[in-house]
């Protein structure tokens, strides 16, 4: 999805940026400005009026007065790796790049806290907690590239939501500046805190529409040095879930639960040369991840032998066979782009509905486009269904209408974790009531009283 809008800065605009940010930081050559105007997927392309790239939250404040006060728009931006075309200029709009804030401070190593700027990718939070003795209870297969600041404000959930909850719940304060231009920071760490309204919880899941997110206080959890990695395999899609429910209540630590089918696994293994895990092909797979203070093997073992469909399984408990295993799910999504740019549609749905989605969903995709293709996998513990669509041009919105209402329908959400975008904007009355889009957009007009940040996001156009 390309839009051929683009905005000529006024000279003075570019001039008073470099006054702010310093010269080299604000980028207006095209050929640089690429890679922040395309979206990781390649579906989401624009051309930015400018790339601005602050160093501090008090450069930040400054480039969002100066925003505000000329009625520029602003898309924030961190690592570009969202997936909902939400952190691209799609309308000549100023990208604001967060990436220089990549500090990491206050660090209590007895309390489990640390302090990010939001530029920090996820990976280099989890390395300061691991050098002190604690993890960061967020992973993703993006974990390079995502920033703090990105995951935040997109509500990340990824590989252990089961086990640590979302980004939100590892959120103990946030600074940021408001469309308002006005900074509100609340880093003091407190686990209980009843002080009025919880800014950071609004702006976790916000996707740059109300402020630029500066700074985190995250909170920490201890470790689970002893992990046993497992592939199971399955006849059929209900078969699988049905040992997943019963792996969710037989191993307290569990923290990874992930399928996939096997027209994925095919695709992994010839994009990646990886060997296939098995003699035989299978309906769906899941994948499960142990960790403990202890040993998982012996209960592992103990509980697969009362999985009385499985067809086939590898077990692996050191690290090399444990990358091998996950490579197979993490996989997917790099797989899938060699095919061309997918629509992403990101799903929930209740447990009681998530085996017999995933059956009939190629069906609806295939009744809506017949050259498309699906791809499914995701986190079945969370209910989470990746839904990705090939063969459809980037444009074309028929089979993406067609997969989220089937999912609205049985009670699920247009977004499990990736956020609205600009993908799924025109979908979001399907989860949310008029009432509570009209709240968001008093929200909005709140904090963000000039609407210009991130305007093409989230909100549907009123
Ligand atoms: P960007 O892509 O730069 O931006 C995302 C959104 O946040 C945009 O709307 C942008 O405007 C806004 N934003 C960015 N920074 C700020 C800021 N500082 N202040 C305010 N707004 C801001 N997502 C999951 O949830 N779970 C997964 O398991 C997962 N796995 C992935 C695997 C791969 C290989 C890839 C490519 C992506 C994956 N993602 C996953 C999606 C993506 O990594 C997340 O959405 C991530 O949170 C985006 O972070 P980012 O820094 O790249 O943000
Ligand atoms: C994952 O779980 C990510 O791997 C990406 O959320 C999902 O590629 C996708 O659709
Ligand atoms: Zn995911």
């Amino acid at each position: 999805m390309s839009e051929g809008s683009t905005t000529t800065l006024d000279p003075g605009m570019v001039r008073r940026f470099r006054a702010a940010v310093g010269t080299e930081h604000v980028v207006v050559d095209p050929e640089v400005m690429a890679s922040y105007g395309t979206d990781w997927t390649g579906r989401f392309r624009g051309v930015p009026a400018a790339v601005v790239r602050p160093s501090d939250s008090a450069e930040v404040a400054e480039v969002m007065a100066l925003c505000r006060d000329a009625g520029v728009a602003v898309v924030p931006q961190g690592g570009n790796t969202g997936l909902v075309g939400g952190g691209v200029a799609l309308h000549g709009e100023v990208v604001v790049s967060m990436r220089r804030l990549s500090w990491i401070a206050d660090v209590d190593e007895q309390g489990g806290q640390l302090t990010s700027g939001a530029g920090s990718s996820v990976a280099s939070i989890q390395a300061a907690a691991g050098a002190v003795g604690w993890v960061y209870g967020v992973d993703l297969g993006s974990r390079d590239s995502a920033t703090i600041g990105g995951t935040i404000a997109t509500n990340a959930g990824g590989l252990q939501v089961l086990r640590h909850g979302a980004t939100r719940a590892q959120l103990l304060g946030v600074e940021a500046v408001l469309g308002s231009g006005a900074t509100v920071s609340h880093l003091g760490g407190l686990i209980k805190d009843n002080t009025g309204y919880d800014l950071g919880a609004l702006l976790c899941g916000s996707e740059g529409t109300l402020g630029l997110i500066t700074a985190a206080r995250l909170r920490l959890v201890p470790p689970s040095p002893e992990r046993v990695v497992t592939l199971l395999a399955f006849s059929s899609v209900h078969a699988a879930t049905d040992a997943g429910f019963l792996l969710r209540r037989a191993l307290p630590d569990l923290q990874s639960l992930e399928f996939f089918l096997e027209s994925g696994l095919e695709l992994v293994c010839r994009v990646t040369r990886a060997p296939r895990p098995f003699p035989e092909q299978h309906a769906a797979y899941l994948l499960a991840e142990v960790a403990g203070q202890r040993d998982p093997l012996p209960l592992v073992d103990e509980v697969l032998d009362s999985v009385v469909a499985l067809d086939d399984v590898a077990v692996a408990a050191d690290a090399p066979r444990m990358a091998q295993l996950w490579r197979y799910r993490e996989g997917h999504t790099e797989s899938i782009n060699t095919l061309g740019a997918p629509h992403k549609l990101d799903v929930t749905l209740p447990s009681t509905v998530l085996a017999s989605f995933i059956d009939r969903v190629p069906d609806v995709v295939r009744d809506a486009d017949p050259r498309a293709a699906a791809w499914l996998f995701g986190h079945v513990a969370d209910g989470n269904v990746h839904v990705n669509i090939t063969g459809v041009d980037p444009d074309d919105e028929t089979v993406d209408d067609r997969v989220l209402v089937f999912a609205a329908e049985l009670g699920g959400s247009i977004s499990a974790e990736h956020g609205i975008g600009t993908a799924k904007r025109p979908w979001l009355h399907l989860n949310r009531s008029l009432a509570e889009i009209g709240a968001f957009r008093s929200i909005k007009a709140a904090l963000d009283p000039a609407g210009i940040l991130n305007p093409h996001v989230l909100l549907p156009p009123s």
